[in-house]
């Protein structure tokens, strides 16, 4: 049984998981204070407001801040319940930046009290959470740690991954299962009684390191798949076939579930992590190595294609369909899609026009080159050659009439019917 005493949550982080985490919490009845080195963010949710786009968020973040159960602040306070939930990128050849997580750790460190539970949600090399648990154990000498003393600890610390998909953040927040690492089986049980608060999902505990690969293992899992239909889109434009009528195919047996082709990987997660277990094993995963190669080697593959496509139509205007770098959200982050719009761009200058819906000006990367946003009514107006890098709804939506005269390079398959969909310029010399 859950007490019916609240607990005091302070969250550290408030970007796309921070934020939506302390928000739910908030919902749950417990007060909860947001943290966040950006003032501007602090302002803005103190305000009501939110600084990103993620469906419903912002009514109940307004509601929670209204209610009083949320504030936000620049610095750590007393609490019962620490989430952190900092950046864990990565640096040069890919090794990963814990900085951020240990910076939270000791300011969490100073407001440490007795009966207190301290969590790490941000993705993690294996042994982060031992490693912040050592940092912990160093600046607070007064407190029996767990795994380092042999007395009931005064704390306890656990690792429990955030799995939720941007665009149905709230929803998968409530209802995926949790995995809960802790540094010992007590520390697991003490941050279990926290999640069943507000988690409605399974919650299953287990140590720090396996929880910690768990998250990892699952995002590679995905990029492993992604990277097995981006090589099958390749070698399909290779043999003149039509990828996306294989995959469809192929999946109608039982136990085949092929993934979906695409101009790269995106995002923070998917196209990040699987790079912290090459790191912890770099002799060996070069299963997983090969497929973080191959994704992101189909970003060079989709930028060629479509260059030699421009060249053999000199002087139109193309348009690129989409920035963000998954359909229906504004995260541009790591985006495959931004990266070929942006360095079409270079090349082509004012010739590249983009469509984004979910962005209000070009981002920095287009500076000085010409390109103009536009929205989808003039790129039809005005463009010839339109290049689909993100599968956005409204891209979706456009009937075959409005463009079957185009010539497109669909790298996402959201238009089956299009008859001039020219994947590679073989099929260019053929039609022209
Ligand atoms: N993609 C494809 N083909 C596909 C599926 C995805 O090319 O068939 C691309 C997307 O376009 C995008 C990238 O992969 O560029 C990643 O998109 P995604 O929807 O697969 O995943 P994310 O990055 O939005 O969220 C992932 C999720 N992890 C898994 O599905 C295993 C999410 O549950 C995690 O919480 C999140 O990473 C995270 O924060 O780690």
């Amino acid at each position: 049984m859950l007490s019916d005493e609240k607990p005091s949550v302070c969250v550290l982080g408030l970007g796309y998981i921070g934020l939506p985490t302390a928000a739910i919490i908030a919902r749950s009845g417990c007060p909860v204070l947001g943290v966040d080195v950006t003032a501007h963010v602090v302002d803005t949710i103190n305000n009501g407001k939110i600084h990103i786009e993620e469906v419903d968020l912002d009514g109940l973040v307004q509601g929670v801040v209204s209610r009083g159960t949320l504030r936000a602040s620049l610095q750590v306070e007393a609490a019962d319940v620490f989430v952190i939930a900092v950046p864990t990128p990565f640096g040069d050849n890919h090794v990963p930046d814990t900085s951020y997580v240990m910076d939270a750790a000791t300011n969490v460190a100073a407001a440490l009290k007795a009966g207190d539970t301290i969590i790490l949600e941000s993705t993690s090399p294996v042994g982060t959470t031992e490693k912040m648990r050592d940092l912990i154990a160093k600046l607070r000498p007064d407190l029996k740690i767990p795994g380092l003393t042999n007395d009931i600890p005064d704390v306890a610390i656990a690792y429990c991954p955030e799995r939720v998909l941007p665009g149905k953040i709230l929803e998968e927040l409530t209802n995926n299962d949790r995995c809960i690492g802790g540094i010992t089986p007590r520390c697991a049980r003490k941050a279990l009684d926290f999640y069943r608060r507000f988690v409605r999902g399974g919650c299953v505990t287990t140590n720090a390191r396996a929880a910690e690969m768990t998250k990892l293992v699952e995002n590679s899992y995905r990029d492993v798949n992604i990277a097995f239909a981006n090589e099958l889109s390749i070698v399909s434009d290779e043999m003149d076939l039509d990828v996306w009528e294989v995959i469809r195919l192929a999946n109608r047996h039982p136990r085949v579930n092929i993934l979906q082709p695409g101009p790269g990987v995106g995002g923070h997660c998917i196209a990040v992590d699987p790079w912290f277990i090459v790191h912890g094993a770099p002799d060996h995963t070069p299963l997983i190595r090969i497929a973080r190669e191959v994704n992101d080697g189909k970003t060079g593959h989709v930028l060629e294609q479509a260059s030699l496509m421009i060249d053999e139509l000199p002087s139109v205007s193309i348009a690129c369909f989409g920035l963000a770098f998954k359909a229906n959200i504004d995260d541009f982050r790591e985006s495959p899609a931004l990266k070929i719009a942006a360095k079409l761009a270079r090349r082509y200058g004012g010739r590249v026009k983009v469509v984004e819906p979910y962005a209000n000006e070009l981002p920095a990367a287009f500076e000085g080159t010409g390109a103009e946003l536009v929205d989808i009514d003039e790129a039809l107006e005005s463009c010839p050659v339109m290049i689909t890098l993100t599968d956005h709804d409204m891209f979706k939506s456009i009937p075959l009439d409005e463009r079957a005269d185009k010539v497109v390079y669909d790298t996402r398959g959201i238009w089956p019917d299009q008859p001039n969909n020219l994947k590679a310029s073989s099929d260019l010399r053929l039609a022209s």
